[in-house]
């Protein structure tokens, strides 16, 4: 195994803020003492009323409810904004990277930012939002939309960022469920050379959603829109008249920050409710203690806005810690697989954060495309989004980073807020695909499927025993489901849906999700979304979708569709239905297999067994990967779909 341990580098070890004797103590401290360590981490912020209590959350039923710093009063547009301003006032905030490599980039000094925030805030107020507000915010990655976010968080709006990828119906589900009653948007996006056509998707969602009352839509390719009198209102126009100073509004730690809606196993996507203070704190924390910012360092993290890595470490962490965050608006690999790399060397880029995805996608285009750039200005290197293998993890140390940057593998979820196992650059020796450690305050444990704890090495589910001040606050709307779906599994504990492996060291190795959930390039995608979608459409009977290995995507949505008993199978039909699924949801569900299975394997109560369709996607086909087919109401079934398989 020693071959498998990459120590600290020597830089790292001398001049990280933390090592690993300091690690271990913070962490032991963060769980003996939680209040004395809690509240001296609320220190990093401004607060305009201090809190005096840390944790107030219980995760029996009952009195369950999350609660952080509950008397203290703050404003995190203030925290990401005005107070840099005196220090560093003219240090670029947000560098911005075309989709168009010709195109030059932009930048934006905190003094910037803070008159584009207020101003964005002002034209937000005259538009009618209040505080409390829903806005949804649909846009592509330029640096209006991190504007819009400050700007929500300025005014105590509550944002809800609908990533650019999504369908009008997806839109449409996700505005109508919080009300919003402001949309903000663009004329279009641009990505990879092509344009979405974002304000058009906003026309069709809102022919499905009574409750917006205002467009707002950004000017960002000047492409042909249609715009509703009354409605409709350009930024560009509406920001010519609007003052660049907004009094920031006075936020509880317990008001709503944002909604951010993820797929899970059940029902319809839910919207995660992150609050003020603990969420903000959570944000900055972990992005000083995984990335260890210093001032001059340009970070890039390469993911989108959509996504909660984006509002974690694009926008809210990063800004907080007054860093220079990259902004890209485009693709890893366009016009060419050294895209990325060309960035970093244009822009000098210190800490590249991106997913595993993207790294195996660009490894299999040879290594050509990295060593054509220097990449010196590179000293650490991050994933996220799903578990890295060991192959892509090397590469990445080995090839880009030429041995001298520790590689950040952080586990976290939407629901956590930030980082929750990954290494300290300075502090965590490393081993190939495992985040190896928790963060202060996190408490994780592996239980068995009876919820049995199990110590010392072992593998399981992953839970956590209490609470961390950037953990979800509620389902929008239902917070009963919010209990339900997390923490009844285990009771008192926090589920996460993963599984896990520990070993000898302590270090976790995340196995991938053990519910129904699957990632696609490190997106999350319920099976029923996926399920709901299919049976939609008027020719199909009964649908089943599971996750199944994928070269690139990690893994690869695998559908199992019966017909209606009068129609018949085609490739006509087939391409249809993965039509039918990218118009319902988006292109990032579309299914990469399609099988049309004449029966589904149930058992005598009708209960459709995953297991097995999970196994036959997977190639696993012998009787004995098959495992027990007798509870099955008609066995035949299962000989018929090995037969059929479509990969
Ligand atoms: C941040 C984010 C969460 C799910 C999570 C897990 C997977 C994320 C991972 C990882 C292994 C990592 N995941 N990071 N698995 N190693 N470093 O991705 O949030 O979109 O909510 O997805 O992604 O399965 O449960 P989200």
């Amino acid at each position: 195994m020693s071959q498998d341990l990459f120590p600290v580098p020597p830089e790292w070890r001398a001049n990280a803020r933390r090592n690993a004797e300091s690690r271990a103590a913070e962490h032991a401290r963060s769980l003996a003492e939680p209040d004395a360590y809690w509240l001296e981490q609320a220190q990093r912020l401004d607060w305009i009323t201090p809190p005096t209590r840390a944790d107030e959350s219980s995760f029996a039923e009952g009195d369950f409810g999350v609660r952080w710093f509950s008397d203290g009063v703050l404003n995190v547009s203030v925290n990401c904004i005005d107070r840099h301003l005196a220090e560093r006032g003219d240090t670029v905030a947000i560098l911005w990277e075309s989709d168009n490599p010709a195109e030059a980039p932009r930048r934006y000094t905190y003094r910037q930012l803070h008159a584009e925030v207020c101003r964005f805030a002002n034209v937000l107020k005259s538009a009618g939002a209040k505080k409390g507000d829903r806005i949804t915010v649909y846009m592509p990655m330029v640096p209006e939309a991190a504007f819009a976010l400050l700007a929500c968080a300025r005014i105590g709006a509550i944002h809800s960022v609908v990533f650019g990828g999504f369908s009008p119906e997806a839109l449409a589900g996700r505005i109508t469920d919080c009300d919003s009653t402001i949309v903000i948007t663009a004329d279009e996006g641009r990505r990879g050379g092509k344009t979405i056509a974002l304000k058009a998707n906003v026309d069709k969602a809102l022919d499905l959603s009574a409750c917006v009352q205002k467009v707002i839509v950004v000017q960002a390719t000047g492409g042909a829109i249609a715009m509703r009198d009354g409605r409709d209102i350009w930024y560009h126009e509406a920001a010519a008249d609007a003052a660049s100073d907004c009094p920031a509004e006075p936020m509880q730690a317990e008001d709503p920050l944002f909604i951010l809606y993820t797929s899970g196993s059940t029902g319809k996507p839910k919207g995660v409710l992150h609050t003020t203070g603990g969420y903000l704190l959570w944000a900055a924390l972990t992005h000083e203690l995984c990335f260890d910012y210093r001032p001059g360092d340009i970070y890039w993290c390469a993911a989108d806005i959509g996504w909660v890595t984006g509002h974690s470490y694009i926008v809210y962490g990063p800004l907080a810690n007054g860093a220079t965050t990259l902004m890209y608006e485009g693709l890893p690999n366009w016009p060419t697989p050294g895209r990325i790399w060309q960035i970093v060397d244009r822009h000098a880029v210190h800490t590249l954060f991106t997913a595993p995805t993207v790294l195996r996608a660009l490894m299999k285009e040879g290594d050509g495309f990295v060593t054509a750039t220097s990449r010196a200005s590179l000293r650490l290197l991050g994933t996220v989004g799903e578990p890295i293998n060991p192959e892509a993890w090397r590469w990445y140390h080995t090839v880009v980073g030429e041995g001298r940057c520790p590689i950040i593998d952080t586990w976290w979820q939407t629901e956590t807020g930030g980082a929750m196992i990954a290494p300290m650059p300075g502090a965590t020796d490393l081993k190939p695909g495992s985040a190896t450690l928790p963060m202060p305050g996190v408490d994780p444990q592996i239980v068995d499927a009876d919820g049995k704890v199990l110590e010392g090495a072992a593998e399981g589910n992953l839970v956590v025993t209490r609470a961390w001040p950037g953990l979800m606050r509620t389902v929008w709307g239902d917070h009963d489901r919010f209990f339900q779906t997390y923490f009844t599994t285990y009771p008192g504990k926090y589920t996460t849906g993963d599984g896990a492996r520990r070993d000898a060291d302590g270090y976790y190795w995340i196995t991938g999700r053990v519910d129904d959930v699957i990632n696609v390039s490190g997106h999350r995608m319920g099976t029923a979304e996926v399920e709901s979608a299919l049976v939609l459409h008027p020719k199909v009977a009964e649908a089943a979708v599971v996750g199944f290995p994928h070269d690139i995507k990690g893994q690869g949505i695998y559908a199992y569709v019966t017909l209606n008993a009068d129609e018949d199978p085609s490739d006509t039909l087939r391409q249809d239905l993965v039509k039918w699924v990218r118009t319902e949801i988006g292109p990032i569900a579309t299914p990469d297999a399609i099988q049309f299975a004449p029966g589904l394997p149930k058992t005598r109560s009708g209960k459709i067994m995953r297991r097995i369709l999970r196994k036959i996607a997977e190639g696993e086909v012998s009787a004995q990967a098959l495992g027990d087919t007798s509870t099955l109401a008609d066995p035949a079934v299962v000989e018929n779909l090995v037969r059929n398989r479509v990969v």
